[in-house]
């Protein structure tokens, strides 16, 4: 590698030039998608892009456990593109749901969830599903081209933990070689493979799968910091592990945060609508939203909580 990739790729970032949007898992919950992207006025009431200058990041597993993904991964194919065009940046992470799909794994999706992938063929949807999933179906291609670790200067957005085995890891060669494995190990349609890549499923070398810092203690908080320094940046939000109070969970001096508040557990009365807000000129907020279809009043019925983050604030983005 180039001395000049390394010296870019190290260089501390500690402020946003512009706001940044984190939405944690969403398990199939279209309603609360909905309510969330219309809440931090991202999109009108049609559902068109209409936010310049942004960049929003959603963490994966959109799909499982609740009633509608198709129109979740639909809607974020097309917000992308508008997005882009808009100045702004949209991108989701591959989750561990998108991956255990594409490996033939449908213990946690619902009915409901497989017939909307059915559409106009009126049948079950579970066939139309799992070739979405497959190398060659829409979903499958579009995850293919998703990263599992996306930075936004000085934030890292993953999936799950990060495991402190990959503490020296680079974030670039670490997404490069999560996707050569995802795209060469996916099975066809039908089929479940007698092993699973360690990458994608092991809990000690997958971004998607970790929860260490769960229960790490001072040797996690290290290997967070660790990996944050070498890659230049101060803080890494993940999801994954719910959080059903539906409150961000906050560790090792800030430099962690967990944004998952069980939107896909919201018919058993658990979780919140939330988002990460950052914003240069105002700091990071944790903005949860009422419930309720369609968040036709956007803007109201949001409550908004401060989070430190170890960031420098630039006082003068704000003109
Ligand atoms: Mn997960």
């Amino acid at each position: 590698m180039p001395v000049s990739d390394t010296a870019s790729s190290t260089a501390a970032a500690t402020t946003l030039s512009r706001p940044l949007f984190v939405i944690g898992d969403l398990h199939a919950n279209y309603d609360a998608c909905v309510a969330i992207l219309r809440g931090l006025e991202l999109v009108d009431r049609g559902l068109a892009w209409q936010a310049p200058n942004v960049d929003v990041v959603q963490l994966g597993d959109v799909c499982d456990r609740g009633p509608n993904s198709r129109d979740i991964y639909e809607l974020f194919m097309r917000l992308q593109q508008e997005a882009s065009a808009a100045g702004s940046s949209f991108e989701v992470l591959i989750g561990n749901h998108e991956v255990m799909n594409a490996f033939g794994m449908e213990q946690y999706t619902t009915e409901q969830e497989a017939a909307g992938y059915a559409r106009n063929s009126g049948g079950s949807g579970w066939n139309e599903r799992r070739a979405a999933f497959a190398p060659g179906g829409f979903v499958f291609e579009w995850l293919a081209e998703r990263p599992v670790l996306h930075r936004v200067g000085p934030i890292v957005c993953g999936h799950g933990d990060l495991p402190m085995e990959l503490r020296e890891a680079q974030l670039e060669h670490l997404d490069r070689a999560f996707r050569a494995e995802f795209v060469r190990q996916a099975p066809a349609a039908g089929v479940r493979p007698r092993e699973l890549p360690a990458l994608l499923f092991s809990g000690q070398l997958s971004v998607l799968w970790s929860r260490q810092a769960e229960d790490g203690g001072p040797q996690y908080g290290a290997s967070l910091h660790e990996f944050l320094r070498r890659n230049g940046a101060c803080v890494y939000v993940c999801g994954h592990t719910p959080q059903p109070e539906g409150q961000f969970k906050q560790r090792y001096a800030g430099a962690y945060l967990c944004i998952d508040t069980a939107m896909g557990f919201e018919a058993s009365g658990v979780g919140a609508r939330t988002a990460l807000v950052i914003r240069p000129d105002t700091g990071a907020e944790q903005w949860s939203f009422g419930r309720g279809r369609g968040g036709s009043r956007a803007g109201s019925r949001v409550r908004r909580r401060t989070i430190e983050l170890p960031l420098e604030w630039n006082s003068e983005s704000g003109n």
